[in-house]
């Protein structure tokens, strides 16, 4: 900092003059470390373990981080800038030292300081443990958006809520899949500052009462009779090239008052800790959404706590500098990542209105400017929605506001002269029906904001003529699509830092700026230099894959095999099965034909199963089981090999991405709303085979028919299949070869210890094969055996690879993130380079 910064800065606000705190030559970093060591982790170099080591290389790392922090801090306020809210339950952040590292430019000299310690930096990167504060992909976009929010500067908060369980560890034993509870925090967060002077109190339950004014409508009180502390944990989030750092604040629960003394007095020291046990659960444990109904109690406290103390926390930003919440809109953008935080559009409707005596009609206003709604997904059985009896019991006073809310919208509407019972029906946000009625957030969402977004092009066209139809039809220009993206920091230059070499080397280092230069790479697809370098940087990473094979699961894999990978929650509608069903049937050719040339392949899966879903559990049984069988069997003779990676999470991505030659990306047309995993591998060079769904969609449209394999049913042949019926009867009888599969695996082939083990699971394929993987299994045989040959036309193969990195530049989420701000938030982005 120059004496000119410090004193812009205002006094007492410059970092203390430290070498050991904000140098980064290699003296300097080794220095600091040192200190690290002996001063925050209390250890002498002889007696440090390498998670010692690790501790006090990160705490050296975010010493170079704070005066970012605090100047992006200042420049925001001083400013008045409109600042970005990013609410979501989840954020799957991962490890985070060679993000900062890569991002600070420090990877290089850290090393070098290391080394010189007789210490290894990627032995560290290996102990850092992963922070999985979330189940899949949407958790994982919303920490690729924290990282390029900060690149592009945009001033933004992500609210969250700290887990001291992240999603659970899977282990697979005899094939099964178990869970075991991840502490992610048992030996410390470096990279978190704790807050506890930033608390909030969060009411739950109680009573509400009317209080007569003067004039005017009454006012309405909430009495809670449960009161929790959300205290604040803020890690700084560092973008590229460290120019601009953003806030990850993370809502911890404290009991508010922590023990009942008079029962402790009384000498009932259990019974003294209840209260504070059920107020401290809130941010025990990540709930497994992807699960089951997420009927429980908890989860809406859970969902409550962190959109209070956000909402708190932001009107009160808001309150300190301005005297009024009525320019809040032109201050705050905030971003609901799925419905999950969506109760803040009713929290905020109590803040202007009960607390800050604001008229209903402009609370709204304000309300609906500030909000932004993103939906993720379509499936019925994933759109949350709340017994009102629930809502009722634990928020009072909001159940009333949603109450309210609804009839004035229905009220317009039908003023407007809407008068189709079946379409108000629709438009509510009271579902009735199963004796019960029900809050729909997904239309609370929709109702409370002025913008609601798909992630995809086809996701965004089938929200408009599915779940919000109606609303669509009302209000015809909320709906706007953002496809989702990636940040190329982590899953390009940190994950692959080989391929990224090339890149440079080809393109210059501006690549590294603006993924649109990756284009450039397309003039050179066809080069053979190029490509036996591409292809000798993907033989390592392999190898280095292999390695982590070999270690986990004992199965040793050739790394010129071609490597197909499907990594992703197992789901159904992912089809896990129809790869696997694939596998059988190239097994059995494999072996009625031991004597063809078949290009040799490893098929690898990995990924979770939520607890209580039977059929995934089974699906990863059946990987397991297949596994076995195919890499005992000395007829293949290594051609084909499987293998299930236990314990899948972004580190591990991390490590398979850039070893992939395959993509597979395979659900059901219509039901993958995006996917991610999809634009990391192919950037990555994989080349896809997948369906028509998603994100897909868009790939194809960038690199090419000739450079992806499509195959199966189109959404709309989807949904005329679901109108007309799902027995797979027929299918089955007009194809011998999944018909010889499918009794394989019926009857115990894989499965000699059990026998009985698949039959219903084929039996309910056949009966009713709700995502139809038996009329996609003929279509999806012959694209694996385009595949094959392709592979086998090594010139041709290397090109496709290359066209696929040349080609999703656009996937950036930078580039979503760029349109965010543009139509939705109303806030301006840094200019590239
Ligand atoms: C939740 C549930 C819960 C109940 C059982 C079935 C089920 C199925 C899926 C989900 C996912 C909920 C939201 C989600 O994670 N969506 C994912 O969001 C990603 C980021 O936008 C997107 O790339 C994925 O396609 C989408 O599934």
């Amino acid at each position: 900092m120059t004496t000119e910064q410090r004193d812009a800065a205002g006094p007492g606000t410059a970092l203390p003059e430290d070498h050991l705190r904000s140098g980064s030559s290699v003296d300097d970093l080794r220095g600091a470390v040192l200190a690290k060591l002996a001063y925050a982790v209390g250890k002498t170099q002889p007696d440090a373990s390498q998670r010692d080591w690790f501790l006090a290389t990160a705490l050296a790392v975010r010493d170079r981080i704070v005066q970012g922090w605090q100047n992006s801090y200042r420049a925001t306020n001083a400013g008045g800038t409109k600042r970005v809210y990013y609410m979501s339950l989840e954020f799957l952040i991962g490890r985070l030292m060679f993000d900062a590292l890569t991002n600070l430019g420090l990877t290089d000299a850290m090393r070098e300081a290391l080394s010189g310690l007789g210490v290894d930096l990627d032995t560290l990167r290996e102990v850092e443990p992963d922070a999985a504060l979330g189940n899949g992909g949407l958790g994982r976009l919303a920490a690729c958006f924290m990282e390029s929010m900060a690149t592009l500067a945009v001033p933004a908060y992500g609210y969250g809520i700290r887990y001291e369980n992240g999603l659970f560890r899977q282990v697979v034993k005899d094939g099964w899949q178990q869970e075991y509870p991840e502490n992610w925090l048992s030996f410390g967060n470096p990279w978190e500052f704790a807050r506890p002077e930033i608390a909030y109190d969060i009411g739950f339950g109680g009573h509400v009462e009317t209080l007569p004014t003067e004039a005017g409508p009454p006012r309405y009180e909430w009495f809670p009779s449960e009161t929790v502390e959300a205290v604040a944990y803020d890690t700084p989030v560092v973008g590229w090239r460290g120019q601009h750092v953003n806030t990850l604040r993370l809502w911890s629960a404290r009991a508010g008052d922590p023990l009942r003394l008079d029962a402790f007095n009384q000498g009932d020291h259990v019974g003294a800790m209840a209260d504070r046990v059920r107020a401290e659960a809130i941010s025990k444990v990540l709930y497994p959404s992807d699960a089951t109904p997420a009927g429980q109690e908890l989860r809406l406290r859970q969902e409550y706590f962190f959109a209070a103390a956000s909402l708190q926390d932001l009107v009160r930003r808001h309150l300190k500098k301005y005297p009024t919440l009525h320019n809040l809109p032109d201050k705050a953008a905030i971003q609901l990542n799925d419905t999950h935080p969506a109760i803040a559009v009713v929290e905020l409707m109590r803040i202007l209105v009960d607390l800050q005596t604001m008229p209903w009609a402009e609370a709204w206003e304000i309300t609906q400017a500030t909000f932004g709604y993103t939906n993720h997904t379509l499936l019925p059985e994933a759109l949350e929605t709340w017994p009102v009896p629930l809502m009722e019991r634990l928020l009072p006073r909001h159940m009333q506001i949603i109450y309210l809310v609804n009839a004035l919208h229905l009220d317009k509407l039908r003023a407007a002269g809407q008068s189709d019972v079946e379409v108000l029906r629709s438009v509510s946000i009271i579902a009735e029906g199963w004796g019960q009625q029900r809050v729909k957030m997904g239309t609370l969402a929709f109702i409370g904001s002025h913008r609601i977004n798909g992630v995809s092009a086809l996701h965004t066209d089938l929200m408009r003529q599915t779940v919000f139809r109606d609303l669509n039809a009302l209000y015809p220009d909320r709906i706007n699509n953002k496809t989702n993206g990636i940040t190329f920091r982590r899953w390009l230059i940190e994950a692959n830092p080989a391929l990224t070499a090339i890149l440079v080397d080809v393109l210059g280092p501006a690549v590294l700026d603006d993924p649109s230069r990756l284009e450039g790479l397309a003039a050179h697809a066809g080069d053979p230099a190029l490509q036996a370098r591409i292809r000798a940087a993907k033989r390592d990473n392999k190898l280095a894959l292999g390695r982590i094979i070999a270690a986990r699961t004992g199965v040793q894999v050739d790394p010129d095999a071609l490597f197909d990978i499907q990594i992703k929650r197992i789901h159904e509608y992912k089809r896990q099965h129809l790869n696997l069903l694939e596998t059988v049937a190239l097994y059995n050719a494999i072996r009625a034909e031991p004597w063809r040339d078949w290009a040799p392949r490893v098929k690898i899966f990995a990924g979770k199963a939520a607890a209580s879903y039977h059929t995934a559990k089974l699906i990863i049984k059946l990987a397991n089981d297949v596994a076995r069988t195919i890499n005992d069997d000395p007829t293949v003779r290594g051609r084909l090999k499987v293998v299930f990676l236990p314990n899948y999470n972004v580190s591990l991505a991390e490590r398979i991405i850039p070893a992939a030659d395959l993509s597979e990306q395979i659900s059901t047309a219509g039901m993958e709303a995006s996917g991610t995993g999809n634009m990391k591998l192919a950037l990555n060079g994989a080349l896809t085979i997948g369906t028509l769904d998603g994100a897909n969609v868009e790939i194809k449209e960038r690199v090419g028919d000739d450079n992806i394999f499509i195959f199966g049913l189109t959404a709309e042949q989807v949904a005329e299949r679901h109108r007309t019926g799902l027995s797979a009867r027929d299918t089955i009888a007009a194809s011998p070869r999944l018909a010889e599969v499918l009794e394989a695996v019926s009857s115990g082939v894989f499965s000699p210890d059990d026998t009985g083990r698949y039959k219903d699971f084929v039996q309910a394929l056949s009966d009713n094969d709700h995502f139809l993987v038996t009329a996609d299994f003929d279509a999806y045989y012959a694209a694996q055996r385009q595949v094959d040959a392709l592979w086998r036309d090594e010139a041709a193969w290397w090109r496709c690879s290359i066209m696929n990195t040349a080609r999703v530049g656009w996937f950036s989420s930078d580039r979503t993130i760029g349109e965010y701000a543009r139509d939705i938030w109303n806030v301006p982005v840094a200019a590239a380079e």
